[in-house]
């Protein structure tokens, strides 16, 4: 494409997104050509994002939970999951869950994050009363737990419908679901990262059931692996239409593939570059998305704080005890400190906003630190700016 035609048809996207348009599978392919600067995107993508999120870059205080890594699955992706009889196979006791939350409290989280393998041998039973376990013990703490391919596995345990096994697990104590299990939806990629594990459909069901009980959820996408520019915004379309529907998703996460111990470990993993035009493309894909999430851990610091001028206006959390990217080969910090990511977030120029789970502003008792409470929502609060 000449300069002056890559001029025109990026005139033709400004336009659009300026008149609030929605932009076409046409359009985010052009977006993702190499000729098309990245400049040029982030500073369409950082327009959005002001206009939806004003100047706020938010964080939360969390920490993470994966209560075993052992799994029935063989994702190519996937450097965490061991075999049932691998030494380095775990599933944690009550009492080491248990330690976790009393940490997460001690650390003023208002938030666990909870997921996990497939074990072979632990029943649903299992993961629903660690997750009442945790909830009687520390009730104020969010538990953000189960991706859909988890509650796929619950339904094939218990053989009950994805509405039972979400109400039941929501009684138990669960508050909403991570994003992930998503990778990339097309199955000409799909078939060949994760087979066997819960397919499109039942991903996009078990999301639709779960706004449909009233639980928020978290949405996300896998990539630099295999998948070309197609599969990446037939991805983002696909989301788009079901947040059409439904208003669901909080949030959406794109994910930069790790190699490292890997059944992909001979491929590289995705430049800078590719990270804040992937940020940029979902900004501007997906309009009915309120917040896009540079997830520290996974982009390193340095990327997530400049994808706050690429369309993010989130971060994700201080974390503790990440084990899915440190073992694919993550080179970032086990945790930030609050001040640590209060500094990035205001290096970046943005307001640092402490939110919990579902985007309320989070108060602290000035004498005690962790001590809280959630307040307002804040995407209410911007919206009366
Ligand atoms: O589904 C696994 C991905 C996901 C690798 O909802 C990998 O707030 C890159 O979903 N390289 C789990 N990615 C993590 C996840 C998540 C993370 C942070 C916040 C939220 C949220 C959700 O991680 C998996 C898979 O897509 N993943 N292995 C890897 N080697
Ligand atoms: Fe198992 Fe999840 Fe890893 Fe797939 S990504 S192998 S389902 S732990």
């Amino acid at each position: 494409m000449s300069n002056s035609n890559i001029r025109a048809r990026l005139r033709e996207i400004r336009d659009k997104v300026e008149a609030e348009e929605r932009l076409s599978l046409k359009d985010g392919l052009f977006l993702y050509e190499p000729d098309v600067s990245i400049q040029a995107i982030g500073e369409l993508a950082n327009y959005v994002r002001e206009r939806m999120n004003g100047n706020v870059g938010y964080y939360n205080i969390n920490t993470h939970l994966n209560p075993t890594n052992v799994c029935v699955y063989r994702c190519r992706f996937c450097a965490f999951r061991k075999d049932l009889r691998d030494e380095n196979g775990y599933a944690m006791t009550d009492e080491q869950i248990l330690e976790r939350g009393r940490e997460a409290t001690a650390n003023g989280c208002t938030e666990m994050h909870i997921v996990g393998g497939l074990h072979h041998q632990r029943k649903y039973e299992w993961y629903r009363d660690l997750i009442s376990m945790l909830k009687e013990n520390f009730p104020q703490i969010h538990l953000k737990a189960w991706t859909a391919v988890e509650i796929d596995w619950f339904r094939f345990q218990t053989k009950k419908s994805f509405k039972w096994v979400l109400e039941d697990m929501r009684a138990a104590g669960q508050g909403s679901m991570p994003g992930g299990g998503a990778e990339i939806f097309h199955p000409e990629v799909r078939d060949q990262l994760c087979e066997h594990k819960a397919n499109t459909p039942s991903w996009i069901e078990i999301h639709k059931t779960a706004h449909e009980i009233g639980m928020k959820t978290n949405c996300t996408m896998l990539y630099g692996h295999v998948e070309k520019a197609y599969h990446r915004i037939d991805h983002l379309m696909r989301l788009r239409e079901l947040q059409d529907k439904t208003g669901g998703f909080q949030v959406f996460i794109p994910l930069a593939f790790h190699p490292e111990n890997t059944q992909l470990s001979d491929l590289k993993k995705p430049s800078g570059l590719m990270d804040l035009r992937t940020v940029a493309v979902s900004r501007l894909m997906l309009d009915n998305v309120r917040h896009i999430k540079a997830y520290w851990i996974m982009l390193g610091i340095e990327t997530a704080q400049a994808a706050l001028a690429y369309g993010a206006d989130d971060l994700d959390g201080t974390v503790r005890h990440e084990l899915i990217y440190h073992d694919a080969g993550a080179q970032t910090p086990e945790f930030l400190s609050v001040d640590q990511i209060q500094n990035l977030i205001r290096e970046a120029g943005r307001e640092p906003v402490e939110r919990d789970t579902t985007y309320n502003r989070v108060i602290r008792d000035p004498n005690d630190f962790t001590k809280w409470q959630s307040g307002e929502s804040v995407d209410a609060e911007l919206a009366t700016v």
